[in-house]
């Protein structure tokens, strides 16, 4: 964002009402943002888990029961698949009469309720905006960074919206909060890391999900190193040998176009 955009972007913010986090539901302890909860200090804020539809169902059920054992109201909701949808329009209408009620009393004009979108980089706040209004009015795409400027989009019922730019602090010294967010596509990796980021990710998926590598026809009791999966895809190095890079690259975009299946990279348990 340009220094314009900044002092545009806390203007705006200032006369929001109400405040939707959102997270990406397979790491929504990682893809939380510090930035993102100092901006929304003291503001009503409802926590969105975006991309369900990737995510593991019951560890999104374990990380719903964590948040509201906080205090915090979180939703699970697809872009995809619809889910949870009509709980936001809800909580929307709700707002937005309890803001015209209000107003009322005090003689005041009635105005829309305004509402910012806000997270990371690539966790759907664009893709969530259009959702809520039916079309595509802001642009999205899966790559960090799509969102260049706050931009406000009217929906139906005296409700406003404000997409922003992906914020994030990096806190990235700790190595599986960065092979989290790279899975995710909140950073892209240098390309010297990617290699070391995928053996994390098969050294997880090993743990966890071995199903996962199944799905992507690795047989079962396979060492599942990076160089099996290059010689499943037969991906050759032109110097000889196996070409690592590419299988690296291949087992992210895999995971992220949810080819393992729907995976969970934190629990509320690796908290502890
Ligand atoms: N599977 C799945 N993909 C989603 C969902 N919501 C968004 N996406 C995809 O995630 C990618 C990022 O979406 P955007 O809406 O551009 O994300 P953003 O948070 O606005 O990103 P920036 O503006 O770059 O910070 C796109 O490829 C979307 O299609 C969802 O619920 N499920
Ligand atoms: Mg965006």
């Amino acid at each position: 964002m340009s220094i314009m955009e900044k002092s545009d972007f806390f203007k705006n913010l200032k006369v929001v009402d109400l405040i939707f986090e959102v997270v990406d539901a397979r790491c929504p302890y990682t893809s939380r943002s510090t930035q993102v909860q100092t901006l929304i200090r003291g503001k009503e804020s409802i926590l969105i888990l975006n991309k369900v539809d990737l995510a593991d169902p019951l560890v999104t059920r374990k990380w719903v029961e964590f948040f509201t054992a906080r205090g915090e109201e979180a939703l699970p909701v697809s872009t995809f698949s619809r889910e949870g949808y009509g709980a936001v329009k809800k909580i929307l209408s709700l707002k937005a009469a309890d803001l015209n009620k209000v107003l009322k009393e005090k003689g005041r004009r009635n105005r829309d309720l305004r509402v910012a979108v806000l997270g990371i980089p690539n966790t759907g706040k664009s893709s969530f905006l259009n959702s809520l209004l039916g079309k595509r009015a802001v642009k999205s795409g899966d790559r960090p960074g799509v969102t260049r400027g706050p931009q406000w989009v009217h929906l139906r019922g005296r409700i406003s919206v404000l997409d922003t730019p992906g914020l994030m602090f990096p806190q990235l010294e700790d190595e599986d909060a960065v092979f989290r967010l790279v899975f995710t596509r909140a950073i892209d990796p240098d390309q010297q890391d990617i290699i070391h980021l995928s053996e994390k990710l098969l050294q997880f998926l090993n743990e966890r999900y071995p199903s996962a590598l199944t799905n992507l026809g690795l047989s079962k009791g396979q060492p599942l190193t990076l160089e099996s999966v290059a010689k499943v895809k037969n991906f050759l190095s032109s110097q000889g040998g196996y070409d690592l890079q590419r299988a690296a690259v291949f087992i992210f975009a895999a995971g992220r176009k949810g080819k393992l299946g729907p995976i969970s990279l934190e629990t509320p348990d690796d908290l502890q």
